[in-house]
């Protein structure tokens, strides 16, 4: 019987979201199913009363299952295995006997933890065949386009084919991406093989739906979730993590720094419908209490081997950190702010010498490639005030961040380079253009950046400016900040509020690159709205709830949803009704 624990009452949100329909579109090379979101519209009445019918608008979605009505969810058991068939058939990957990771072996025989445990735990986890390489990126160089290629294009598309030519004309400025107006399987494979975009897609995490993060596709946005030494159970993270997907997270990160951190993983893991990154760093600090100067190589080691056989899909790795280069942060204002950076600094300072990290690069790689792993090299010296930014330290470090990310490209694994942090909006281009010069193109994966140190409480926006600007120069991905950065830990609220904020963000910026289907979705938007389209308007909103929440606070019965007007101007001073009748009155005349 399961001990009364944390994990009982575990709910999760789920259902469809207001106004919307999940499809699932198949593909004609592999037999997938790609899982999008279609927002039906009501028709537009004209001034005789006469009906005609809106287009449909179709979005990516990043919600998994638990947005199918037909789907019954259930967190004990996980999510179905979509990839598990694609990945056997492959037939280069083979089940171990047991776990490789000694602390692994010793938390799965520990019974005090049975009641913590996922229930279904796979003990016999997935790992590379001898002298094969199970990369999507050793895939791609072999000119084979697998099933997560396939379902990448069909899903980056978002049935863009099907909207009236119209809408594809609105060209943007993309700094030199080449977003192509349609996306085919085999671009999304020469892409990941140029190492110009990444599909994380470890072999020990079927349930995920396969998503791409590069310049030339969509811009990605990843919410940070975990618990802390003081706050959060695994009932409160499973929850966070589904929830964030609901509102549009692309990835997910696991930073959890508490208690139970390898079973509160497991939870989530298998309950994500997105890849799930983790800073391995961190529970290998926890392993030796905190005690920076008992790290070593090996207990690293065995976590990232533990880390790869759940399934975590990326791993931070601050490698970039050069011991040589600490002095360089003497000077600053704010000296080192990331948690990885601070780690490792202290650690080369410590034992006065080279960070291991960046000594066993090669090897990390060769763990990384068993399990395909994508490696996101951590900026473990990013500006963590407006005076630090784009100063010699962060330069000094994104340079090795280069070398490093040649390594990588090297074994075939998939890399990614992390990015500022805190940056005046005159100096954000730098880092993006230094960044690709200086990484071959590797996509860059950006913390915000803040745009101003002096809006706590606020940093949601304050980054989101920052984000949008760099996503338009090119970032790839973006990781969101929530309004309690540097105040505390995100709760479930918070975390949808910075999920929606950086989606805005990334839209923004997907639409100055001249992406078709987000300029689709403003246009029906706009229509929507001067055709008091009340209903369409909430159900093409990035949160529908809220929108509908506060028109109803002023004007909630039924007959204001269609009401020429709202509580902002009144009946009397709305531009756009006046509008309207002002253009009818002319079509008349
Ligand atoms: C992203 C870009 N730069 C940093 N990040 C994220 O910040 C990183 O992926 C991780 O989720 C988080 C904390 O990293 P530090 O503080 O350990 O560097
Ligand atoms: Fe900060």
């Amino acid at each position: 019987m399961r001990a009364k624990d944390q994990t009982e009452n575990l709910s999760i949100s789920t259902g469809p979201l207001p106004g919307s329909t999940k499809i699932y579109v198949p593909g004609s090379m592999h037999d997938i199913q790609v899982a999008m979101r279609r927002i039906d519209l009501s028709p537009t009445i004209d001034e005789n009363g006469v009906k005609r019918d809106n287009e449909s608008v179709v979005v990516y979605d990043t919600s998994g299952p638990y947005t199918d009505p037909n789907y019954t969810t259930n967190p004990h058991k996980g999510l179905p295995k979509l990839r598990q068939s694609w990945i056997e058939k492959r037939e280069d990957t083979q089940r171990l006997e047991q776990l490789s990771s000694e602390y692994g072996r010793i938390r799965r025989a520990d019974a005090s933890l049975d009641h913590l445990r996922f229930e279904h735990i796979e003990d016999h986890p997935l790992v590379a065949k001898e002298g094969k390489c199970v990369t999507q990126l050793a895939y791609a160089r072999a000119g084979i386009i697998t099933p997560e290629m396939e379902y990448v294009a069909i899903r980056e598309n978002q049935l863009c084919d099907q909207i009236k030519e119209h809408y594809k004309k609105e060209r943007g400025e993309s700094f030199g991406a080449h977003l192509p107006e349609l996306i085919t399987p085999e671009f999304v494979r020469s892409e990941i093989a140029a190492g110009r975009a990444i599909l994380p897609a470890n072999i020990n995490h079927p349930e995920c739906e396969p998503m791409i993060i590069g310049r030339n596709f969509l811009v990605k946005i990843n919410a940070n979730i975990g618990n802390s030494p003081v706050t959060s159970s695994i009932q409160e993270e499973v929850e966070k993590a589904v929830w964030a997907t609901r509102w549009g997270a692309d990835t997910i990160m696991d930073l959890s720094t508490g208690r139970n951190i390898h079973e509160t993983r497991e939870w989530i893991v298998r309950n994500s419908p997105v890849p799930v990154g983790t800073v391995p760093l961190y529970q290998a600090l926890e392993k030796v209490k905190g005690k920076v100067e008992d790290l070593t190589w090996e207990i690293y080691k065995d976590t990232l081997i533990e880390q790869a056989e759940q399934g975590v899909d990326y791993f931070t790795i601050h490698a970039g950190l050069r011991w040589q280069f600490i002095p360089l942060t003497m000077n600053r204002l704010t000296g080192i702010v990331s948690r990885g950076g601070a780690i490792m600094a202290s650690w080369c300072t410590t034992h006065k010498r080279e960070s291991f990290l960046y000594e066993h690069f090669e090897e990390i790689c060769e763990i990384l490639a068993r399990y395909d792993v994508a490696v996101s090299i951590g900026d473990g010296l990013r500006p963590g005030s407006i005076a630090d930014a784009n100063d010699e330290a962060q330069f000094a470090e994104l340079r090795t961040l280069g070398e490093l990310a040649a390594i990588a490209d090297k074994h075939n694994v998939q890399v990614i380079i992390e990015g500022p942090g805190h940056v005046p909006m005159h100096k954000i281009k730098e880092n993006m253009d230094l960044q690709l010069s200086l990484c071959n193109e590797a996509p860059f994966y950006t913390l915000g950046p803040l745009v101003t140190d002096i809006a706590p409480g606020y940093d949601h926006i304050t980054s989101a400016i920052g984000a949008t600007l760099i996503g338009w120069y090119g970032t790839s991905m973006l990781c969101y900040v929530t309004r309690k950065e540097h105040l505390g830990l995100p709760n479930r609220d918070d975390v949808k509020e910075g999920v929606i904020t950086y989606k805005l963000a990334a839209h923004a910026a997907d639409l100055a690159k001249g992406h078709p289907a987000a300029y689709f979705r403003d246009f029906a938007m706009s229509k929507a709205r001067y055709e008091f389209r009340w209903r369409d308007q909430f159900h093409l909103a990035l949160d529908s709830e809220t929108a509908l929440k506060f028109h109803d606070e002023t004007l909630p019965s039924e007959g204001h949803k269609t009401a020429h007007f709202c509580s902002m101007c009144g009946e009397h001073f709305c531009s756009m009704r006046a509008s309207k009748k002002l253009h009818n009155r002319i079509k008349e005349e």
